[in-house]
Parts: C-alpha cells; sequence; structure tokens
C-alpha cells in the first residue's frame, strides 16, 4: 500500500491556493518587504511606540482576530483528503453520476470528530463519532454527513438543541468536558424516553473507538435514491471500514486522555504518513417505496435501525484516504458539510430530524465561517463550475464580470439558465404529501424501546459487561438520586436485569417490573462478528542491550510483511545493540512509552540493570494483560511471564521457531483481545 497515489482532481484545484513561504522574504499583506519584524518602531531606544508602526499594528491585528468561533457540536476534529471507487453501477436506483459511473474515481474530504467535547478536548472521550464525507463529483459537491452510531437521540430536529445543551457541560459552571456524567444529561435521558435506544449505544464500546480507521459510519436519516425513471427507492447508508470495528477499553480511554488526548489524530495522521491508508467500504440498505409499511417501526424514525438481517447491507464502493491536510484552519476547520449537498438522485424523506438538519447547517456555517460566501473557501469550492445570480457579502472572492445578476434577463440572453433534467438539472422527488398542519409526533414513532432491546439481545457477554460498567460510571457521577432513580426505571422498560444490576451498583431502588419483550437480536451489531486483521497494529518491543539480534531481526521481517507496526522500547532513547551486530532504533523509552498506545507487547530480553525501568515494565505488561492484548515473549523474556505469572495464559505466545512465534503472535493480535482471560 505504500505507493503514494497521483494527487487528485480536488488536490490540483487546492494546488492554486497553497503557499509555500520557505526560502522566501518576509513581506507584509501588502507586498511591502520588511527589514525588521522583532523590534517595534519605538522613539528613542527606551521610548514609547510609534503609532504610525504599520507593521506592528498589522501583524497585531491579525493575530487578535484569529480565532473563529468553533463548532456548536462536533467541534473537535481531524481529517483527511482520499477518494472514492465504484464497485458497480447502481443505475436501477438512482440517476447519481457518482452511484452509476464506474470508470472515476471521484476527490474527497472526510472530517472526523467527537460531538460533545471543545476544540480542544481529548479524543477517546465516550462520545458519538461523526463521519463526515465530502464528494467532489463532476455534478457538484455531495456531502454524507454521517456518524459512528446508527440511531440518535431524538425523532424531531426542535427537541436538538435541548440534548445538545443537556450534554455539554452544564451552564452555570462550565463542568464537565466532553462527558455526559452529569445531572444534566441524565436528567434529559430519563424525561425524553425516545433517546432509550441512543443511550444503549452511548454506553456500548462503540462510543470509544480504537481507531476512526476501525470505525463504521451511518447516514442516521433515511434518505432516497430516485433512477432516470424517476423511480424511488429509500436507503440508508453505511460505510465499512476493512480493518473491522473496534473498541478501546473505558480504562484505556480514559488513561489516553491524559497521555495522549491526540490518540486518534496521531493513529491516522501517522497511518496515512507510513502508506496505510484507511479504507471503508460504502454499503447501501435500499427499500422499495411499496415496502414504506413492512417493518414494525417507522423508517423516518431516526431512533431506529433496519438490521442488516433484514435487509442485507448491499456493499457498492470504497472510499480511501490518501493524503494529510497541508494546514488545518484551512482544511478541516473550514470546511462546512450539509446534508443537503445532494446531486441529482439522491433525494430527502420527511424524517423529522433530517429536515431540521436541512435547515441547521447552512445556517451555522454563516456565524462559523462568517458569512455568504464560504462556498468560496478552497476546500468547499466544487471541482465543477458553478453559475449564479448571487453577489457580493463578507469575503466575496469570485470577480463576477458583466453587469447582468437577475433572472430573467434579455441582456445574457437569459443566462445562467436553469438546466432541464436531461441535462442534470435538479428535480426533487414528486412525492405527494397531503395533511392538516399539526404539531404532533406520528403513532408510529411511539415505540422507544423493542430496539434497544434488540441491541442489548445482540451484544456478547463482554460487550454487555461493558455497557453496565458505563451506565454504573456515568449515573454514578449525577448527584441527583431522584436522577439516577428516574434512569434504572426508564432502563427497566429496556432490560429488567440490566436496570436491577445498575440500580445496585448506583444506590437506588431496583426496580421490580419492566422488561422488553423482543428476542430477536441482530448479529451485525456485535464487534465480536466483525472482521479480525493483525494489519496496522501497534506493537511494543521492549528490549534491552544484548539482544538475540538475529532471532528478533527476522521477527521485525516477518511482521512488517504482515503490516503489524512495531515500536522499540528500551531504557534510553538511541541505539539499542543486539548480538551479531545488530542495533535497532529505540524511538521511546519507559518515560515516555505506556501499555495503553499499544495493541500488543512483545517481552524479548530480562530484567535490566536499570530498576525503574524493570518496575515500569512489569508494570506495563501487567496492564497489557488486564486489557485483554497479545503478549509474546522469548528467551529471557519469558522471565517476566514468571513474574507476572502469565505461563500459559490465553493470548500469551511464548514457543516454536523464529517463524512459527511471528505468526502465532500476529494470529493472535488479530482477535483484537482474549476475552477468555
Ligand atoms: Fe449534525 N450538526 N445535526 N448530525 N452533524 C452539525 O453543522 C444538526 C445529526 C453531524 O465535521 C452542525 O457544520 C441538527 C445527525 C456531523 O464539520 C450543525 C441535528 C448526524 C457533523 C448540526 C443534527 C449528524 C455535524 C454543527 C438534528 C448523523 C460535523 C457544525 C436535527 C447522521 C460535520 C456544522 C463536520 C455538525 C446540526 C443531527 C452528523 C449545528 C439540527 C443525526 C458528522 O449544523
Amino acid at each position: 500500500m505504500s505507493d503514494k497515489r497521483n494527487q487528485n482532481e480536488k488536490d490540483e484545484q487546492l494546488e492554486i491556493f497553497r503557499v509555500r513561504d520557505k526560502g522566501k522574504y518576509l513581506t507584509t499583506n501588502q507586498g511591502l518587504k520588511m527589514s525588521e519584524d522583532e523590534l517595534s518602531l519605538t522613539a528613542g531606544v527606551r521610548g514609547p511606540t510609534l503609532m504610525e508602526d504599520f507593521h506592528f499594528r498589522e501583524k497585531m491585528t491579525h493575530f487578535d482576530h484569529e480565532r473563529i468561533p468553533e463548532r456548536v457540536v462536533h467541534a473537535r476534529g481531524f481529517a483527511a483528503h482520499g477518494e472514492f471507487e465504484l464497485y458497480e453501477s447502481m443505475e436501477r436506483y438512482t440517476k447519481a453520476k457518482i452511484f452509476t459511473d464506474t470508470t472515476k474515481k471521484v476527490p474527497t474530504f472526510v472530517r472526523f470528530s467527537t460531538v460533545n467535547g471543545a476544540r480542544g478536548s481529548a479524543d477517546t472521550a465516550r462520545d458519538a463519532r461523526g463521519f463526515a464525507t465530502k464528494f467532489y463529483t463532476e455534478e457538484g459537491n455531495y456531502d454524507l454527513v454521517a456518524n459512528n452510531i446508527p440511531v440518535f437521540f431524538i425523532q424531531d430536529g426542535i427537541k436538538f438543541p435541548d440534548v445538545v445543551h443537556s450534554f455539554k457541560p452544564e451552564p452555570h459552571n462550565d463542568i464537565p468536558q466532553a462527558s455526559t456524567a452529569h445531572d444534566n444529561f441524565w436528567d434529559f435521558v430519563a424525561n425524553n424516553p425516545e433517546n432509550a435506544h441512543m443511550v444503549m449505544w452511548i454506553m456500548s464500546d462503540r462510543a470509544i473507538p480504537r481507531s476512526f480507521r476501525m470505525m463504521e459510519g451511518f447516514g442516521v436519516n433515511t434518505f432516497r435514491f430516485v433512477n432516470t425513471q424517476e423511480e424511488a427507492f429509500f436507503v440508508k447508508f453505511h460505510w465499512k471500514p476493512t480493518l473491522g470495528t473496534h473498541s478501546l477499553l473505558w480504562e484505556e480511554s480514559h488513561k489516553l486522555m491524559g497521555i495522549d488526548p491526540d490518540y486518534h489524530r496521531n493513529d491516522l495522521w501517522n497511518a496515512i504518513e507510513r502508506g496505510d491508508y484507511p479504507e471503508y467500504e460504502l454499503g447501501v440498505q435500499i427499500v422499495p417505496q411499496e415496502d414504506e409499511f413492512k417493518f414494525d417501526f417507522d423508517l423516518l424514525d431516526a431512533t431506529k435501525l433496519i438490521p442488516e438481517e433484514e435487509v442485507p447491507v448491499k456493499i457498492i464502493g470504497k472510499l480511501t484516504l490518501t493524503k494529510n491536510v497541508d494546514n488545518f484552519f484551512a482544511e478541516t476547520e473550514q470546511v462546512a458539510f450539509h446534508p443537503g449537498h445532494v446531486v441529482p438522485g439522491i433525494d430527502f424523506t420527511n424524517d423529522p430530524l433530517l429536515q431540521a438538519r436541512l435547515f441547521s447547517y447552512t445556517d451555522t456555517q454563516l456565524i462559523r465561517l462568517g458569512g455568504p460566501n464560504f462556498h468560496e473557501i478552497p476546500i468547499n469550492r466544487p471541482i465543477c463550475p458553478f453559475h449564479n445570480n448571487q453577489r457580493d457579502g463578507y469575503h466575496r472572492q469570485t470577480i463576477n464580470v458583466g453587469k447582468v445578476n437577475y433572472h430573467r434577463n434579455s441582456l445574457a440572453n437569459n443566462t445562467p439558465v436553469p438546466a432541464p433534467p436531461e441535462e442534470g438539472g435538479y428535480k426533487h422527488y414528486e412525492e405527494k404529501v397531503e395533511g392538516k398542519k399539526v404539531r404532533a409526533r406520528s403513532e408510529s414513532f411511539t415505540d422507544h424501546f423493542s430496539q434497544a432491546k434488540l441491541f442489548w439481545n445482540s451484544m456478547s457477554e463482554p460487550e454487555k459487561r461493558h455497557i453496565i460498567d458505563a451506565f454504573s460510571f456515568e449515573l454514578g457521577k449525577v448527584k441527583s438520586k431522584s436522577v439516577r432513580q428516574q434512569n434504572v426505571d426508564l432502563f427497566a422498560n429496556v432490560d429488567l436485569e440490566l436496570a436491577q444490576i445498575i440500580a445496585r451498583n448506583i444506590g437506588v431502588k431496583p426496580p421490580t417490573q419492566g422488561g422488553s419483550p423482543v428476542t430477536k437480536a441482530s448479529p451485525a451489531l456485535s464487534q465480536l462478528n466483525t472482521r479480525m486483521t493483525a494489519k496496522t497494529r501497534k506493537v511494543a518491543v521492549i528490549v534491552s542491550h544484548g539482544f538475540n539480534g538475529p532471532f528478533l531481526k527476522n521477527v521485525l521481517d516477518i511482521w512488517d510483511k504482515e503490516g503489524l507496526v512495531p515500536e522499540i522500547i528500551s531504557e534510553d532513547l538511541g541505539v539499542v545493540r543486539g548480538t551479531n551486530g545488530v542495533e535497532l532504533e529505540a524511538t521511546q523509552n519507559m518515560y515516555t512509552a505506556d501499555s495503553v498506545l499499544y495493541d500488543a507487547v512483545f517481552m524479548v530480553r530480562g530484567s535490566s540493570d536499570d530498576q525503574m525501568f524493570n518496575q515500569k515494565a512489569a508494570y506495563f505488561l501487567d496492564e497489557a494483560y488486564r486489557h485483554k492484548k497479545t503478549i509474546g515473549a522469548v528467551g529471557g523474556g519469558k522471565k517476566w511471564l514468571e513474574v507476572n505469572n502469565l505461563i500459559n495464559k490465553p493470548g500469551v505466545v511464548t514457543d516454536g521457531t523464529t517463524s512459527e512465534f511471528a505468526k502465532h503472535f500476529v494470529e493472535a493480535v488479530a482477535k483484537h483481545r482474549h476475552w477468555n482471560r
């Protein structure tokens, strides 16, 4: 995977805007070369600064205005460029060129995010993750603004400000940051039962992903495909990572918030720099119009998913992330997504959450990016030409030539003119709608617990344990006993035993009745059924001078071919010397490394003369074992297993020839964790 691909079309467009300042003289923004940049203009060396120092004023004014408002939600994000290729034409369902033309690779830009925390919060907080993709298609920009959880808290967008207020830091003291473990959130949960299903997901391992590269994405809302015959189909979008869907443990995510608050950023950035390009397959669940009422839930209800066992996810293409950004602010911060950025062949449904989203995204860009011309910012510009009579406004960059800026006109031959559908003009699907104007929720939206139970039923034992732990932690932090009680009473509607265990853990009365009668499960929801591979997993190789040189070199070569990413940890940074003249570069030591930063650990030598190293190495191993990670040890390294009492434990690999050992280790790493410990 290591060959870098050609820069794609969007990249060529961005090139016009890239400025490389290196090797140039420093100038003011007006292009004036400056002979001094460190000293203000003063009257005498100890005298006052002069008003006429235009250079000082320009430099300071620009600095004073460097910040823009962060996103209200999804403030902390990280993005990369990529490309999308289609496996097979979906022309039966949609006329969108991006989903019918298999010959073209479409440039894309993807921004991952957490929802709750501020821009400077830590990556691994328990939260949903945003997974927003901009496709720069020849028919205009198409945005698939997705999350890594397939359902949402609420059914009607008018409640969005309420749910967001409730999970953000409490308004009187701005505590806690990037956490739902507080009274306001759980008060909202208990009093808005429609969020029960989403809250089960938020309490699950899905909310603490191992990596952006190991996360599914879901369009959540039901959209429409429309084909050339104007026939429509309901569609739900899915992203499936080729590395599988994997999570951190809660304790790991906690520790990482301190040890590496940029854990997910580093992981994505480094993978792309190494040439391990992250890949996600695009899947669609397609439901014919006539099947709209075939389900035991409403397709327009965003708190529901369509189980994959009922409507299979058809894989239609692949997204590959191939390039990191050049400039975080210009690209990641200024990118503006909107579920209403569609192309012909993709349309909306009446999902009341989606309808609200169609309003909100443009509105938020106006304040965030400072005016109506944010589509002109390089990262947001379509690669196809765009023409209309919109003019002026803050930060306008286009110099529209000519005096005609209205439609209809005769002076410019009535151009720009709307395109008929045959020429690619967008035509809304002619859905028949009728009804009285009401503020009311459809009866078909009232079952809040069946799918929450379906999710619970689909979890494996460890996944269930983690959900209980998460509820117990979060509700345990809630000060109001009444709110704690209300929540266990609410979740008793999902599963009585679950609610009873939580109640005992958080010191409230266990409910005695309740529980949803749903017994079915959806195996696709369990992360134990995902793709398993050792590719790109990080291995801590703990080694000190005098290691068996040829052996370790051999093992590292085999791992390299299998795609593992070893990191050498020794007493000191720098060269570690093994037998037969083998030398390795230790890039970490026990000051900088920690077991939570790795997927597996390999102990190569016995104890060192350095007591601190020995103590930390023993702790490292103990923690890796507790976190159910693969452990390898050979030769003197096996002594560590004795010290930590780990001989013959599951996921502990010790024997065989060099290649057998290396292979068994890879197989063990591919399991992600050894739950049978
Ligand atoms: Fe968003 N959402 N959202 N959302 N959303 C925003 O737009 C909103 C919802 C999602 O990386 C905002 O540019 C409403 C569901 C992502 O830049 C804002 C409702 C899903 C991102 C907004 C929802 C999402 C946003 C804030 C309920 C999953 C980050 C900044 C009716 C399918 C995009 C911005 C990026 C961002 C509104 C619900 C995904 C305020 C009103 C459901 C990935 O406009």
